[in-house]
């Protein structure tokens, strides 16, 4: 099982004298990680001893109130004066921790046992700098308090999907052939590689709700109970995807209507059940009125109607619903402009802010269409002050390669997490997501981890999902620092040949293979392109003319979406002024977006003073080039990492350059025919 956390990482640690002071289960699983890593590497450890012990580490909890030892006395003291000299208030928070030196002893302290936990990862991170005597002190809390994962993980094996949506890393790693898969020590693995990255809460299955998935709500409970009981040492609450239909499915009504009174109390009992069995359940995920969900329009009501109704159910249990903004017309008309897919999560949700309720969480994909390699910023964003928000990624690379390509996305994460959408001046996207003192919805990624031997089926697309923890955390990080705690954690000193030039190596591999990735795909913001249904590889026209409303209006003048007010789909107006604006001209929308909101001649220039037509043509061979660049530059890593994994990336390399290839050729086949305009440098555009 292959990741990062190997025992190696933890040598610094293992090596130290450490007393860990509290009690509880998240102390317990201090105790245990500092235990294990003590055993391996000849440190030693106590647990809240009563007589003093000589120590170089110190987790304690700052409150605990029974008389410590004192150890414990001096570095909470040395705590507190480390605190006042951070200033800004003395509070850590549910999760945060302070990291300072006492004399030789490295001290953490927290005011609840999560922050214990968090602060040991920190550690592990640090490695011996966690001991350096100069290390000034640090107080870390996280951004966001919600750092969720969603897993489309089905029960059943779905007939066109299979065991998990989207998933390209095997089989679940909860459910297997329609039972739960069974394999609690790998699920226990998995806790504590989420913890380690800071995620806190995670949905078992799959937002398209068949009936076996259903079901886990009711009769099949204590299959999620077994997995909540599982991951709770390591800080994470378990949520389950409901059916809007639930009451008539399981429970026989004849309506799901959110204000029939008999729904509701079917709702409020059925949630109750399932809080006596699970009393830290996270609460509920919902897809509703979407790609042929059921939801409140059948019953004339509207999406905050259907929320309302299950957050009341949860509210008194201290639940939340996470409702999903994902909602368009699948079956539009092209010729209909009004139904542009981009407006539609806007034009259904905006109206409705202010009349959620206070547990409900609108969460929103982070684009308005679909997860592309590259979109605007979701619009509704910024449109729904009185709504707490939610942003959704897809760590899960479905249409940035499958986890057969080397695809990096901490880079277009964070400049999504830190675009301001009410211009430059504005709050970001982050500070919607955190909210007013954290109570935004925070942020959500669909999960990419299988039953595969290296978790992600690409042993590197695992740094995506630790990247995607770190920056729910802290939304700020530079995402390639992130990268690099990642490769450290993962190959460590010790366990590689020449650490110094597997980094590097793996830095130049994946830093900027996001934009790799999108050079040689849709060009300038257009999306999909990809073939439909499975969404791998290309297929230019693959949806041009069927009615999921994902267009690139390719002809033989020019290519792009129309979406300006002026003569377009209006889409533009969705954003608050400054960025309205920014994207209504050509003269001013970013190149990467222009075929998202225009549509061009093939002629026409770029920012960059590249045409459109020569930019295609460019970034297609140059994204070849990079791909086969990073495969010579793995191949230099032959003999010093674990051979496995070795093998593994290299065969995946080997279809990246493939498939990048095609994707090279066809685009600009495609545009050379739509066009008939030359590569001003001659190469074969054929
Ligand atoms: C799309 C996927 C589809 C999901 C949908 C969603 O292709 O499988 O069901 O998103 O987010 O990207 O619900």
């Amino acid at each position: 099982h292959a990741a990062w956390l190997p025992p190696e990482a933890f040598r610094s640690l293992g090596a130290r004298r450490v007393l860990v002071h509290g009690d509880g289960l998240l102390v317990d699983t201090v105790l245990h990680e500092v235990s294990r890593a003590c055993a391996r590497y000849g440190g030693r450890v106590w647990h809240s001893p009563s007589w003093d012990v000589d120590v170089d580490l110190v987790f304690a909890l700052r409150g605990a109130d029974e008389l410590p030892s004192s150890v414990v006395r001096a570095a909470r003291s040395a705590g507190e004066s480390a605190l006042a000299e951070i200033g800004d208030g003395g509070s850590l928070g549910d999760e945060g921790f302070l990291l300072a030196r006492d004399g030789d002893v490295t001290v953490v302290l927290a005011d609840a046992p999560a922050g214990l936990l968090y602060g040991l990862f920190h550690v592990v991170r640090l490695c011996a700098a966690a001991f350096d005597p100069e290390r000034p002190p640090e107080r870390h809390r996280p951004a966001l308090h919600r750092r969720m994962l969603d897993h489309w993980d089905n029960v059943a094996v779905h007939p066109v999907m299979g065991q998990v949506e989207r998933g390209y890393a095997g089989g679940s790693i909860f459910w297997r052939d329609g039972r739960p898969c069974g394999d609690l020590a790998r699920i226990r693995e998995y806790g504590r590689l989420l913890a380690a990255s800071g995620v806190n809460a995670i949905s078992v299955n799959n937002v398209n709700v068949a009936r076996t998935e259903a079901l886990l709500l009711t009769d099949r409970l204590g299959d999620v109970a077994e997995i909540a009981d599982v991951l709770r040492p390591y800080h994470i609450r378990v949520h389950l995807s409901v059916t809007f239909a639930a009451p008539v499915v399981l429970g026989g009504l004849s309506t799901a209507d959110p204000l029939d009174e008999g729904v509701r109390a079917w709702w409020a009992a059925t949630t109750r059940t399932v809080y006596d069995r699970i009393p830290d359940f996270g609460g509920y995920v919902v897809k509703a009125d979407s790609e042929g969900q059921p939801g409140p329009f059948t019953y004339g009501r509207d999406h905050a109607d259907g929320a309302n109704m299950l957050a009341e159910a949860l509210a008194p249990l201290g639940g939340v619903v996470h409702w999903r903004a994902f909602v368009y017309n699948h079956h539009q008309d092209w010729r209909d402009r009004s139904t542009d897919r981009a407006r539609a999560a806007y034009d259904h949700f905006a109206p409705l802010d202010g009349r959620f309720r206070t547990n409900v969480v609108v969460q929103v994909k982070f684009g308005p269409v679909d997860f592309q390699t590259r979109e605007p910023v979701s619009p509704v964003i910024a449109a729904m002050p009185a709504t707490r928000i939610a942003v959704e990624l897809q760590v899960t690379q479905e249409y940035t390669g499958q986890q057969r390509h080397v695809c990096h996305l901490g880079p277009w994460w964070s400049e999504v997490l830190r675009f301001a959408p009410w211009g430059p001046d504005g709050r970001a996207v982050a500070d919607v997501a955190a909210g007013e003192s954290g109570a935004g919805g925070g942020l959500v990624a669909v999960a990419n981890v299988g039953d595969d031997l290296f978790w992600t089926g690409h042993p590197l697309a695992q740094a995506n999902l630790y990247t995607f923890g770190r920056l729910a955390w802290d939304p700020r990080r530079d995402p390639t620092a992130v990268l690099d705690e990642w490769i450290t954690l993962t190959f460590p000193p010790s366990a590689t040949a020449d650490p110094d030039l597997v980094r590097r190596t793996l830095h130049e591999i994946m830093d900027d293979s996001w934009r790799t990735y999108e050079r040689y795909t849709a060009p300038l913001g257009v999306g999909f392109m990809v073939n439909p249904g499975d969404h791998y590889g290309p297929g230019v026209d693959g949806y041009e003319y069927t009615r999921w409303g994902t267009y690139h209006f390719a002809d033989r003048d020019g290519v792009g979406v129309d979406r300006t007010r002026a003569s377009g789909t209006g889409f533009t107006g969705q954003y608050p002024p400054y960025w309205a604006q920014v994207y209504e001209s050509l003269e001013t929308c970013p190149d990467e977006l222009l075929l998202f909101f225009h549509h061009v001649p093939y002629g026409h220039v770029l920012h960059s003073g590249s045409t459109v037509i020569q930019h295609i043509y460019d970034t297609h061979f140059a994204g070849v080039e990079e791909v086969t660049a990073m495969r010579r530059r793995w191949r230099t890593l032959n003999g010093m990492i674990d051979p496995a994994v070795y093998e593994r990336v290299a065969e995946r390399l080997d279809e990246q350059v493939r498939c990048a290839t095609e994707w090279r050729d066809q685009i600009n086949t495609y545009f050379y025919r739509k066009s008939g305009m030359l590569d001003e440098r001659g190469r074969d555009i054929y």
